[in-house]
């Protein structure tokens, strides 16, 4: 299988490029790499003011008084707003994306490190940090929940002892599957293996922190509101529901996106404190958090300590997974993901293998730690449910004195058992694993490898090799099934072809740097065999784009792209209708070549699409219902999700003496169904390649006893390079979506949810000679030391 399906030379005509799906060039490139895109801090607005957060500086306190007399007095401040000036206007407390409330300033307590405690307008940023400096806050310092371990035990400090009749720290407690069948399941295998396995907290880390410019205009009532947002219209709902103006008094608009990764996707109150700052001012107030505050503050990612249990035959068959989770959420509940989930898609941790029986329970409770929850390419908890099974299977390898690979591929569901039901609930929509498994493990040199480990362990090196075989669940909803905050779970796009016959594509997702505006032109250049130069794609602003529900989880091509090859038809079927009045021919004498409609047997009687959209506009009479333009527009709701998948192989070296891991080859076989664009799907590839060897390698976003978080910098939070990361190896297979418009499926998670397991599986693979079992990410040289000398964590 050789990795493009199409080349084009960048530099051919527009004639030689394919009109379609293929490797084009990204539309948006030209601008990024002239340094001409127009990032949320590139937006200067006339008279606009600038405001800065005073933080808490530990991890829970009471705040006994809070003094800002000082800082209204340097010249050049305009505002200082408090949590009691917001409670005043009843905007104190802000509700969160999972039915929980969240401090938007602190009123009564700080309850993380970081936390928003006063916000001061001033001229200049400069001026509006100095004047920080001059608040003077006297907290009386609590002892703080730190270890999620023990949030739960009796006479635990309270952390959200503001809500009537609260005495512990429980969020909620759910569960999937059938407990009792996977009980007697468990019960009658031959083989049972249990590994606690922790996925830590982390950080989605992107290059551009988060902001907000707010330009409340008092005379008519209008908000308009830069954000960087992942999600432009969910989040225009919910200003207009927490600050009672209504949506088309608001205009959200995201401009060019520095990279999202789900950091992007909540409301901050630094958002919030922007407009609060515009209306005491009367000016436009831009706030940007600087890199300490985007770690601190920001959406976290997983916090998941999951207890897995995997039962098997002693002939290596697969009989089920269990697994109980405590899940840490922080100070406030802001989990973002469907009402029903709140664990998120976690269920899928049932991954790729054909079980009797599965159940998970997961208990979220709260500590004093910075809220947020599933950010950083997650699919929604998938990374975690993938972590814990591809763990427990290399576990179970182990435990069978069996191969990896082999165990995985006994294992494997069935291509005929397709659409298939999984154990919690989940129908996957299409598959077929074992070719994927073989391509990955052909590329890799499987065999020779081993036998290469072999020879190494004889000479007393550590080389580990490490599979991971993921399934995704991506594109929520359907959405009766799926809402965020009671908005259902679908996508609007609006296709214009104009007179002319170039067209704009109107989208309701937000590209954060995945080449939105060239692969949805391109699914509409697929369609109407318009070039995808000649077809604009507008998103980001909310005044001219349709609703919809934004961009995470790898949900836009699933419904938007859906949305997008939709609304494209209808407006092939109306060009239909008009090149059928042009020929004086029947609609149904027509058929259809990409760009053209002809009559049946006469190729020679046909109209291109240009010619159809300039008499859609012009003088000739249209018939009967059609009117006068080529326009169409689409809201799709998705009859399920789609489910990627794919198959890992790491190879690592660990240097004995330091523990250091070196990840030497990475082979990666994605299967994302129906590819749009190559190019720009190895590209997220490689990136989220990048994303789980930093997790499985270096990030950390960990905390001191007292709260502290020690990941608040780039010194202390690692983020790999181009350095700790060898050459991406990349395959795929095709295996459509039986469900979606043009048979794909998302893309864009695949390998930040596939990959973590793949590393940590081949660094403990290398330690099998010091008979390490299992560890915890990051495998950090310290920690990988560690575990070579028999100890769970570094001295
Ligand atoms: N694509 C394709 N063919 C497919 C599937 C996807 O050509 N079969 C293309 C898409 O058209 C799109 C890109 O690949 O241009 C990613 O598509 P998709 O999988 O639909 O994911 P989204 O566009 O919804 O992007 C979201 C996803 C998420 S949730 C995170 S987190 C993440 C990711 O994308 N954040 C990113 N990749 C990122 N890439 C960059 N550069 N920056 C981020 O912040
Ligand atoms: Cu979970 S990170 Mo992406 O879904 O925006």
């Amino acid at each position: 299988t050789g990795p493009a399906t199409r080349e084009a030379n960048p530099s051919a005509t527009a004639a030689d490029r394919p009109i379609g799906f293929g490797r084009i060039q990204r539309k948006e490139d030209p601008r990024f790499v002239r340094g001409k895109g127009r990032y949320l801090d590139d937006i200067v607005l006339p008279g606009m003011l600038h405001g800065a957060i005073l933080r808490s500086p530990m991890a829970h306190g009471r705040i006994v008084s809070i003094d800002t007399t000082e800082a209204l007095a340097h010249p050049k401040v305009h505002a200082v707003v408090t949590g009691k000036d917001l409670e005043a206007l009843n905007l104190a407390w802000a509700p969160t994306l999972s039915a929980d409330v969240q401090a938007v300033l602190a009123t009564d307590k700080v309850r993380f490190q970081g936390q928003e405690v006063a916000f001061v307008v001033a001229e200049d940023r400069y001026a509006a940090r100095d004047a920080l400096e001059l608040i003077d806050v006297e907290y009386e310092q609590l002892t703080p929940v730190v270890d999620a371990r023990t949030a739960l035990a009796p006479g635990a400090p309270v952390v959200r002892d503001e809500m009537e009749g609260r005495t512990d720290n429980h969020v909620f407690d759910w569960e999937a599957g059938d407990a009792a069948a996977t009980d007697a399941v468990f019960a009658r295998a031959d083989v049972v293996v249990t590994q606690e396995v922790v996925y830590p907290r982390v950080h989605p880390a992107p290059m551009e922190t988060c902001g907000a410019i707010a330009d409340y205009d008092a005379v008519d009532g209008k908000l308009t509101l830069y954000e960087t947002t992942q999600a432009p219209h969910a989040h225009r709902t919910l200003f207009a529901i927490v600050a009672g103006i209504p949506e088309h008094k608001i205009r959200v608009v995201s401009p060019d996106i520095g990279g999202g990764f789900g950091n992007k996707v909540g409301i901050y109150p630094g958002y919030i404190l922007a407009v609060v700052g515009s209306i005491v001012t009367g000016r436009p107030v831009k706030w940007v958090e600087d890199r300490s505050e985007n770690l601190m503050s920001t959406s976290f990612a997983r916090d998941y300590i999951m207890t897995g249990e995997i039962a098997a035959t002693r002939e290596g068959k697969i009989l089920a997974v269990r697994t109980n989770v405590l899940a840490d959420h922080g100070a406030f509940n802001a989990t973002a993901q469907p009402t029903k989930y709140p664990a998120g898609f976690f269920h899928i941790f049932t991954g790729s293998y054909d079980l009797e029986a599965a159940h998970c329970t997961v208990t979220g409770v709260y500590t004093n730690k910075a809220p947020g929850g599933v950010a950083y390419a997650c699919s929604f908890r998938v990374t975690e449910a993938v972590y814990l099974v591809e763990r427990m299977v290399d576990l179970l390898a182990d435990e069978l004195g069996m191969d990896p690979a082999e165990l995985r591929l006994r294992n494997f569901i069935r291509p005929e058992q397709f659409p298939y039901p999984n154990k919690t609930g989940w129908e996957y929509d299409s598959g077929d694993y074992e070719p994927t498994m073989r391509l990955a493990m052909r590329m890799a040199g499987y065999d020779e490898l081993r036998r290469e480990q072999a020879e190494k362990r004889a000479r007393g090196e550590l080389m580990g090799i490490g599979i991971s075989f993921f399934t995704e669940t991506v594109g929520a909803g359907p959405r009766k099934h799926m809402d965020i905050v009671g908005l259902g779970m679908a996508d609007g796009a609006e296709v214009r072809v104009h007179p002319t016959g170039k067209a704009v594509v109107r989208l309701s997702v937000q590209s954060q740097g995945q080449g939105h505006e060239t692969t949805f032109a391109q699914i509409v250049a697929e369609e109407l065999g318009i070039p995808p130069e000649d077809i604009d794609v507008v998103h980001g602003d909310t005044d001219q784009t349709p609703f919809g529900l934004g961009t995470y989880g790898s949900r836009s091509t699933p419904v938007s792209g859906a949305a997008v090859a939709l609304a494209a038809r209808k407006v092939r079927e109306k060009a239909k209708l008009i090149a059928a009045a042009m020929l004086e021919a029947r609609p149904e004498d027509l058929e259809w070549e990409k760009g053209r409609w002809f009559v049946t047997g006469d190729p020679t009687q046909g109209r291109t699409m240009p010619e159809i959209s300039m008499a859609a506009h012009g003088t000739i009479e249209l018939p009967e219902g059609v009117d006068g333009n080529l326009d169409a527009e689409v809201t799709y709701d998705p009859p399920n999700l789609t489910f990627p998948f794919g198959a890992y192989i790491c190879v690592v070296d660990v240097d004995p003496g330091t523990g250091h891991v070196t990840v030497r080859r990475f082979v990666a076989v994605d299967d994302c169904g129906t590819r749009i664009n190559p190019m720009i799907i190895e590209g997220q590839v490689h990136g989220g390649l990048a994303d789980g060897v930093g997790m499985a390698l270096m990030e950390l976003i960990d905390f001191d006893e007292d709260g502290n978080c020690l990941g608040g910098s780039f010194m202390d939070y690692l983020i790999p390079t181009a350095m700790e990361v060898p050459d991406w190896e990349t395959g795929h297979t095709v295996t459509p979506s039986p469900h979606h418009p043009i048979g794909a499926k998302g893309i864009g998670e695949s390998a930040t949810v596939g990959s973590p397991p793949a590393v940590v599986n081949a660094v403990i693979d290398a330690l099998e000679p010091y008979g390490v079992r299992h560890m915890d990410m990051p495998c950090t040289p310290a920690r990988v030391w560690a575990a070579m000398q028999g100890r769970a964590t570094p001295p």
